[in-house]
């Protein structure tokens, strides 16, 4: 979290800096986090904190951008749904003189001016992350993985799926033989994961199922379980986002790996806005946030830790 100091020096002791943020909606346990953290966040540094949920479309995040332009806002956190369609309104934000900063998810633009700086993991790295530890995994035995994939168009699902692939490549006894959205919900990852099953005859072929979140792999672990095998052992679970009820999934023996991710992308978010507020310093483009994976050995543990956040 940004010190309250830091940011105490920048807004004039008596007007609070009020910064519009546009969530994506509450498509997951780690998107709930992040809003719980974000409000945290700005609470402690009193910071007027305007709050807009697009309900997963991104029409609705760019009326709420503009809806914080005309408030004449200090400055707009935006987790953009999808990568692309941006530049027009991030061109009217920055006509306003109003900053933005992108909280997990990237845009493609052209435009490098369009936003101050952009805070999140690097989502390819994340994919690779996963897909090494498969590798190693397998060991050299032939390996079906089945794939469950985020939000279409949006930038982690792009970037975990080439990251994953990437770690593969050479790597030819581990194989992805069927690749499919669940669109980063809980319900839709087993929906998915069924139909696999079901594709799959039953599953007795599938070595490895690679979602893109953790709440996709808890819900697959639900259909494995459903289909009589045993998630885990039967078929391997390798998920990203590090939520509390992967850990328990771990403790249960049935996730073998979550690449964490943090809830807190909001603290270095409001660091920078100080800092830039203050006397003008330019964050850099890309404020990169840790990505370690994470193994049952330490679930308790990260259980413990994460409970409470919000998840
Ligand atoms: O991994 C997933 C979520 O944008 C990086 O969005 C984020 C992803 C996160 O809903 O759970």
């Amino acid at each position: 979290v940004a010190s309250v100091a830091l940011l105490g020096a920048s807004a004039h002791a008596a007007d609070k800096m009020t910064v519009g943020f546009s969530q994506i909606g509450s498509e997951s346990g780690w998107r709930a986090a992040e809003t719980s953290v974000t409000k945290l966040d700005a609470k402690k540094l009193g910071v007027d904190l305007k709050f807009s949920d697009a309900q997963q479309k991104q029409e609705n995040q760019i009326k709420a951008v503009r809806s914080f332009i005309a408030q004449g806002v200090d400055a707009i956190f935006m987790a953009p749904v999808v990568a692309t369609g941006w530049d027009p309104v991030l061109k009217e934000a920055k006509e306003a003189n109003i900053p933005v900063i992108l909280l997990d998810r990237t845009i493609d633009t052209q435009d490098p001016s369009l936003y101050l700086t952009a805070v999140g993991s690097d989502t390819v790295h994340e994919g690779a992350v996963a897909g090494d530890w498969l590798v190693k995994t397998a060991a050299g035995k032939a390996c079906n993985v089945v794939e469950i994939e985020g939000t279409v168009g949006s930038s982690p699902a792009t970037n975990r799926k080439k990251g994953f692939a990437d770690a593969l490549a050479g790597h030819d006894n581990v194989k992805v033989i069927r690749s499919q959205t669940g669109d980063f919900v809980r319900a839709k990852g087993k929906e998915v994961m069924e139909s696999f099953l079901k594709a799959e005859n039953g599953g007795k072929a599938i070595c490895a199922v690679y979602a893109h979140n953790d709440d996709m792999a808890v819900g697959a672990i639900q259909a494995i379980k459903d289909a009589g095998l045993k998630p885990g052992k039967d078929i391997l679970v390798v998920s990203i986002d590090g939520v509390p009820d992967i850990f328990k999934a771990q403790m249960a023996g049935e996730s073998n790996a979550s690449v964490e991710l943090t809830p807190d992308m909001a603290g270095p978010a409001f660091a920078a806005l100080a800092a830039f507020k203050k006397d003008g310093t330019k964050p850099p483009h890309f404020i990169q946030t840790e990505s370690k994976l994470l193994l049952p050995d330490t679930a308790k543990a990260e259980y413990e830790k994460k409970k409470d956040l919000g998840y």
